[in-house]
Formats: C-alpha cells, structure tokens, sequence
C-alpha cells in the first residue's frame, strides 16, 4: 500500500475562540471538532494530518519551516496574520509545498483590509466561506493535488 500523505493542517490565532464568540461569524463549530473532522476524513483519503494552532506568529513560522522534508502539503487558515505576515508567506513560499488557504467566512464579504491576503499568491487554492466544511474541501483539493498524474 502507498504511504499516506502527510499534511499539515495550521489554524493561527484566536481560531481557538470558534465555538465560544462570534458564532453569527465563524459558525458553532469548535477547533477540537474541525481538528476532529479531519482526522476522520483523512482515514478515507490516504492521508494523515497534524493539526496545530498558535496565537503567536514566530510559532507559526517555525512549525511551517519544520514541516520541510516531513510533510507533503499544508492547510492553512492564518487568521489575521492572513492580512500582515510577510514572515509566514515567506515560510510557507520557503517549504516548496503544495499550500490550501482557508477561511471559515468570506473574506472579499466583509471589511477592505480582509481582502488582501499575503498567503493567496504562494497558495495552490484558497476556500473562503464554507465555514467549517471548507476545511475537509482543502484536504481533499490537496490530496487530489498530490495524486494528480505527472
Ligand atoms: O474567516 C476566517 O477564517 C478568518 O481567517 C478568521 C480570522 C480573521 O481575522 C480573518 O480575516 C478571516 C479571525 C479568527 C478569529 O476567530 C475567532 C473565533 C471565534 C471568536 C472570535 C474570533
């Protein structure tokens, strides 16, 4: 049998509120339940996933640069540091892995300075308003990814 595919799954911060506030915003779905979900979805994809979140943007950063050489894709939701880190885009650019941006809302739906990401532009794809669906979306669209023929 094929080896899984590893990825990587990376919230950043206050993804680990979900379920408490905003639920009009990002839904009830907690973080352990997302993280969960994809645990249960990987088994049926052959892949495995680590799931990681931090508040701290350096933390993010070195946890992307540890995934070189050891994972084979990563799916991220930056939270805000989406709209200012420079630091992770350059991380993630760094790895050489396939990258799936996701957001639990419609970003281009709410304020302007939600509209620039520093990730879109190094990612394979980014999926934006699916709430907590557009997670196991991106694990699929990577997986398809990593088994497309070359
Ligand atoms: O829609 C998304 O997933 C975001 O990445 C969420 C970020 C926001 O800054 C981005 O613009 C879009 C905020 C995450 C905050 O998460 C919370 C969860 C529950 C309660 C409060 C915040």
């Amino acid at each position: 049998m094929a080896e899984a595919h590893r990825i990587l799954v990376l919230h950043g911060p206050n993804l680990n509120l979900l379920g408490q506030r905003e639920p009009e915003i990002y839904g009830r779905t907690t973080l352990a339940e997302i993280d969960a979900g994809l645990a249960a979805a990987a088994k049926g994809m052959q892949a495995e996933v680590e799931c990681f979140q931090s508040n701290h943007e350096g933390v993010l950063v070195d946890r992307i640069q540890e995934a070189m050489g050891r994972r084979d894709g990563i799916v991220i939701n930056p939270g805000a540091f989406t709209h200012t880190s420079v630091a992770i885009r350059d991380a993630l650019a760094a790895t050489d892995l396939p990258v799936v941006e996701v957001h639990l809302s419609n970003v281009f739906a709410r304020e302007d300075f939600r509209h620039r990401s520093y990730v879109s532009g190094i990612a394979l794809a980014v999926i934006s308003g699916l709430g907590a669906g557009g997670y196991t979306a991106a694990l699929q669209g990577l997986v398809a990814h990593l088994e497309r023929p070359v």
